[in-house]
């Protein structure tokens, strides 16, 4: 059964040097902005230590976790549901051992090769794990991405996933989708995605998307700087809870909930 309301998982950013503002100590900061989250309206906090922008650059194991350790252990300890954003088996582990309860991998457990073993203990742990689709790499994604059928591709390719999960163990209750935008997709693949979002309600899984502030808003809006793309944001958000979205994966947790619940209100939910 579809959610009234769509979950929304907030995006904590924990590049380094991201918690040595306002004077306070990191752990002090890392706990107010977790406790500021989860007040906000946050169900799920998102973290991740590897940009998977255009043309980023892969960061080492040991970096990764070094960035997104201090800011798991916050979630967990403040008993919030923490995901962690992450390609790689082992930083998946060691979230996994430190409390997180969900695997959120841009590359739908294909870019290490333990990830499908360690999905499989996230959905022992009574935890999820959430398959999105990406066309390449994020070094090389944005050049020249190519589909016939986008959102066919799309929804295939993830149907593809769900089945090698199955096949490895994993339930399908355990699984998250997620097309993936901006992820190796145009403008026009992005809008087709979203305006035929309802497509991958065939998938019987829940739906998870994430569009906060990124690049295609930009492009329509004319806004150049991403942190002042919450309107946008939000336009994208309320469309994707009319279009069967089960998560909304948003930098902007107070304006994206205001909205949501007015818009649940209006449809008489
Ligand atoms: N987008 C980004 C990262 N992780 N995970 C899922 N499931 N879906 C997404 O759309 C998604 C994601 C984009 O990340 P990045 O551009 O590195 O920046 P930020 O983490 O600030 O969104």
């Amino acid at each position: 059964m579809k959610p009234l309301r769509p979950e929304i998982m907030g995006i904590l950013n924990a590049t380094p040097d991201s918690f040595s503002d306002g004077g306070m100590v990191p752990e002090a900061a890392l706990a107010a902005r977790v406790a500021t989250m989860r007040e906000e309206g946050a169900d799920i906090l998102d973290i991740g230590g590897e940009s998977t922008r255009p043309g980023a650059q892969p960061v080492p194991v040991e970096e990764e976790w070094r960035r997104i350790a201090p800011a798991i252990e916050a979630g967990v300890a403040a008993g919030a549901y923490v995901s962690v954003d992450t390609r790689k088996a082992e930083v998946a582990r060691r979230a996994l051992a430190a409390g997180a309860r969900l695997f959120n991998d841009v590359s739908a457990l294909t870019y290490d090769s333990d990830s499908m073993a360690v999905a499989r203990a996230y959905a022992e742990a009574g935890g999820r794990i959430c398959l999105m689709h990406a066309l390449g790499d994020p070094r090389t994604m944005q050049d020249d991405p190519r589909y016939a059928d986008v959102v066919a591709e799309v929804r295939d390719y993830l149907a593809a996933r769900i089945a090698a999960c199955e096949a490895a163990g994993i339930p399908r209750a355990a699984l998250i989708v997620d097309p993936g935008i901006g992820f190796g997709k145009t403008l026009a693949h992005n809008l087709a995605l979203l305006r035929d979002l309802d497509a991958f309600a065939v998938l019987d899984c829940p739906v998870l998307l994430g569009a906060s502030r990124k690049g295609f808003i930009g492009t329509l809006s004319g806004e150049r700087d991403a942190a002042r793309r919450a309107p946008g944001s939000i336009a994208v958000a309320l469309h994707g809870a009319r279009h069967g979205a089960a998560v909304l994966r948003v930098h902007d947790v107070r304006e994206t909930a205001q909205a949501l619940a007015v818009d649940a209100a209006l449809r008489g939910l």
